[in-house]
């Protein structure tokens, strides 16, 4: 029997085409006739626009068309949309402004767009956007969340004081009794810095419209296709759905920016057919800082109440969330179900209360970014623990253990219901890793050398694959959240299998085929994967929230049992065996109490010539459909260990040492998995220490809006990470696995700092931890 490829780390069949230059991406592509757009944007962070002068572009060589917010409108085409409805706590729906893709009365961000010119060169266009001439009346200008609610700044009617909404999640009354009978509160203020995504490749579309058959096709770098048609079709009306295509080729990269439908996007299929040949939009990167939805942006105060044992009572946090100047797709549930959800962390909380005001800003729209909540209540729950333990002098690993959940299945006050985990077994063997016994001698000798060393720990959950569908429905989501696939068994044996997610990195095109190779008793390299096109696949709701393993190979598992069953029964029927006479294995149907054997391949061509059965009892073919929505989510769990060390002198901070031990639930390559939690853990690291999106409170212009003033982490930013993995199969879906990639991003800021506010004895530091400011907080302290 052959080894399983389940478990090993095949390496990534995507990868010959990526590092041969032969990957596909938007911008490779160029269509016949096709033309290119650019996008007037506004350079004020909120304007009345007075008029717009498009006569003097219309005069420039090569611009094709010049079209306006008022364009839209005439046209019919609506608004982008927020798909998760979110109640505040009086009951009242969220109060959400227009999000015209093109804007008409008014500009709410710098860099939002309010004409577009189409020219026959990308430099006729972008010279036809110079001369178009916009007259605008400046407005006040609001840009920080904490003054949202106070500023004379009004960015929608619709949304007085800028509130979208106040929301709550547990029991007020509870956690005000805990805190009231607490022995010890433990209060910190908690800023969570805005990140700009920065995937490698910017977003790039190109819109094409058909004449004769009356169909668009939308090719673009998005993480989830028929999200996206849906929306452009049911709410935004650019065409019925099956007159809508959308084609998400190669992309590079998203880390959840490239969910969003954003309006360029939207622009470049409307305008294919005004202008009657394709318009190709890519965002260069400035546009990419100030136009991409960034990330998180909280402002919190939070407070955990202890006994005099050191076991937790309550939790309670408020928390200010910015949602930028218009909401983006999923950005309601992101600082809701995403985040007040996940703030019992791996710990056993009588009592959680939170309360959300979520704000419109004159900033970039804020949507999910790699976690998306989950990094925000870990940073939360991780900051107050370590907090506790440091002002209870108690060890911060025993702190935690103290608190640890022990049995499954947990139900937690803020709706999750843990199904399976080992807390005690990934702290103990990170410590083990990362060798927390020899810290303190490391640091002594840190001392001696006018070094100072932290430790931090991030004890993490997250909840991902998001679903089941009911229960996302009945917290206001407005799709469901299976996932569908097709297993298509060729004549010959070869298989192409169809799915709803979508690969832009995370190398779904080995780990999905390693699956099927193994249940069908095939070689890997006669799998194929096929997604990004909704002309090929049935359906699909894309990948975000680490979902592609636990919900899109799922549905692969369903779809392929299916496809077993009927192959048995043909095998059955071909070989002149009794029903349920064939076993399957290995590639190979046999007969239980005989020796007549097929091999797969015989059996699919069996299936399609049909000679051998009767097709009236078996429909000919083998080709199957499963749309599969989980039980409940999955919980990756597991324990981050950082060590910094800082110079006092430069404030620079080192990390020395990292080490991560997760619990993934079964994994299907290793080495898949550890390259998601080393990119997890290097965008942590980033936010940690070095990035942060600014915006100036006078002007409103992005500040970090380049890679001068942006700094992402570089290979000598971070360290030789220490992965290892405790395992507990995850029992909501039929194979055992936990989503991994995430995990990195949300664990590693809280490790980060509070290695950092170890090492500098502080109790409370804002990301990110800048040579300045820690320069400054290391002498301050000295
Ligand atoms: N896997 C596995 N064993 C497990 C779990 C997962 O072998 N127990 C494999 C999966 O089969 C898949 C990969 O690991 O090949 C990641 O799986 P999963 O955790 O299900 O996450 P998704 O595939 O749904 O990817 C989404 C996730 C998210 S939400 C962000 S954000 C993110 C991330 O993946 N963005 C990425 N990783 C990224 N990696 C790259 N290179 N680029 C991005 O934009």
């Amino acid at each position: 029997m052959a080894a399983p490829l389940v478990g090993q780390s095949v390496k990534r069949k995507e990868d010959f085409r990526f590092i041969t230059g032969n990957g596909r991406y938007t911008d490779d592509l160029t269509k016949p006739g096709q033309t290119y757009a650019a996008f007037v944007r506004s350079p004020h962070a909120h304007a009345r626009i007075k008029s717009v002068d498009i006569a003097p572009a219309r005069k420039v060589p090569g611009v094709v068309a010049v079209l306006t917010g008022a364009d839209l409108e005439a046209d019919g085409v609506k608004g982008l949309i927020c798909g998760w409805m979110i109640h505040s706590k009086d009951g009242s729906p969220m109060r959400m402004g227009n999000h015209p893709a093109l804007a008409s009365s008014r500009v709410r961000h710098v860099g939002d767009q309010l004409a577009v010119v189409i020219g026959e060169t990308m430099a006729a266009a972008a010279a036809g956007a110079e001369a178009v001439a916009v007259d605008y009346e400046v407005l006040p200008a609001v840009l920080a969340p904490e003054d949202a609610q106070t500023s004379p700044a009004q960015l929608h009617d619709e949304a007085p004081h800028n509130v979208i909404y106040n929301w709550h999640l547990g029991d007020e009354a509870k956690t005000k009794a805990a805190f009231a009978s607490a022995a010890h509160v433990v209060e910190l203020d908690i800023v969570n810095n805005r990140l700009v995504p920065n995937a490698m490749e910017p977003r790039a579309a190109i819109g094409e419209y058909d004449q004769g058959s009356g169909t668009f096709t939308l090719t673009t770098t998005s993480q989830n296709p028929h999200v996206a048609r849906l929306v452009l079709s049911a709410f935004v009306q650019i065409a019925p759905e099956h007159k809508l295509r959308v084609i998400a080729p190669d992309v590079g990269g998203g880390f959840g920016s490239k969910i969003f439908i954003y309006p360029e996007e939207t622009v470049c299929i409307w305008a294919a057919k005004k202008v009657g040949r394709p318009v190709k939009w890519t965002a260069d990167r400035s546009e990419s800082f100030l136009t991409d939805a960034h990330g998180r942006d909280h402002v919190s105060k939070a407070a955990l109440a202890l006994d005099a044992s050191g076991r937790i009572t309550g939790l309670k946090v408020h928390t200010i969330a910015n949602l930028g100047a218009y909401m983006s797709t999923f950005s309601s549930s992101v600082p809701t179900y995403l985040y007040a959800t996940l703030l019992s962390g791996q710990y056993d909380i009588p009592a959680i209360y939170a309360e959300v005001d979520a704000v419109y800003t004159n900033t970039s729209p804020v949507d999910a970014y790699r976690g998306a909540g989950r990094p925000e209540a870990t940073y939360v729950v991780e900051r107050l623990v370590e907090e506790a333990a440091r002002q209870l002098k108690m060890d911060p690993a025993e702190l935690r253990r103290r608190n640890f959940i022990q049995t499954f299945p947990h139900q937690t006050p803020v709706i999750m219901a843990y199904d399976i985990g080992d807390y005690g077994a990934s702290l103990k063997e990170a410590m083990k890793v990362a060798d927390v016994a020899g810290f303190a001698a490391r640091k002594a000798d840190a001392a001696k050398k006018g070094k100072l060393r932290g430790l931090g720990y991030a004890t993490y959950i997250e909840a991902c694959g998001i679903a089941p569908s009911q229960a996302v429905g009945s917290l206001g989501a407005g799709v469901g959240l299976w996932e569908s696939a097709e297993v298509r068994v060729n004549p010959t044996g070869s298989v192409e299998v169809l799915t709803g997610s979508h690969s832009h990195g995370q190398g779904h095109e080995t780990t999905f085929a390693q699956l099927v190779a193994d249940r069908l008793g095939v070689p890997i390299e006669t799998v194929e994967i096929v997604h990004g096109d909704t002309d090929k696949v049935q359906f699909g709701m894309g990948t975000y929230g680490s979902r592609s393993a636990a919900v899109g190979m799922s549905a692969i598992s369903r779809a392929l049992d299916k496809v077993v069953d009927k192959a048995k029964r043909i095998a059955a029927v071909v070989m002149e065996l009794p029903p349920g006479e064939v076993s399957f294995a290995d590639g190979v149907f046999a007969g239980i109490h005989s020796n007549k054997r097929m091999v797969f391949a015989e059996v699919a061509l069996a299936a399609y010539v049909g000679h051998k059965f009767n097709t009236q009892e078996i429909e000919p073919g083998l080709k199957e459909t499963a749309f599969y929505d989980p039980l409940n989510f999955t919980f990756p769990a597991g324990c981050h260990i950082c060590e910094v060390e800082i110079d006092k002198d430069t404030g620079a901070t080192r990390i020395v040492n990292f080490t991560a031990v997760d619990d993934f639930g079964t994994v299907i390559n290793p080495m898949i998995v550890e390259g998601q939690v080393h990119g997890g853990i290097a965008q942590g690291i980033g936010q940690a220490l070095l990035e942060h999106g600014i915006y100036d409170r006078e002007t409103g212009q992005l500040l970090t809006g380049s890679y001068n003033d942006y700094a992402m982490p570089r290979a000598d930013d971070v360290t030789d990470f220490k992965v290892g993995m405790t395992i507990t199969p995850c029992p909501s879906n039929p194979l055992g696995v936990k989503g991994c990639g995430e995990a990195g991003a949300i664990a590693a800021p809280a490790a980060v700092m509070n290695a950092v506010t170890d090492a500098l004895g502080i109790k409370t530091f804002d990301m990110p931890a800048t040579p300045e400011k820690v320069w400054r907080a290391a002498n301050a302290r000295a």
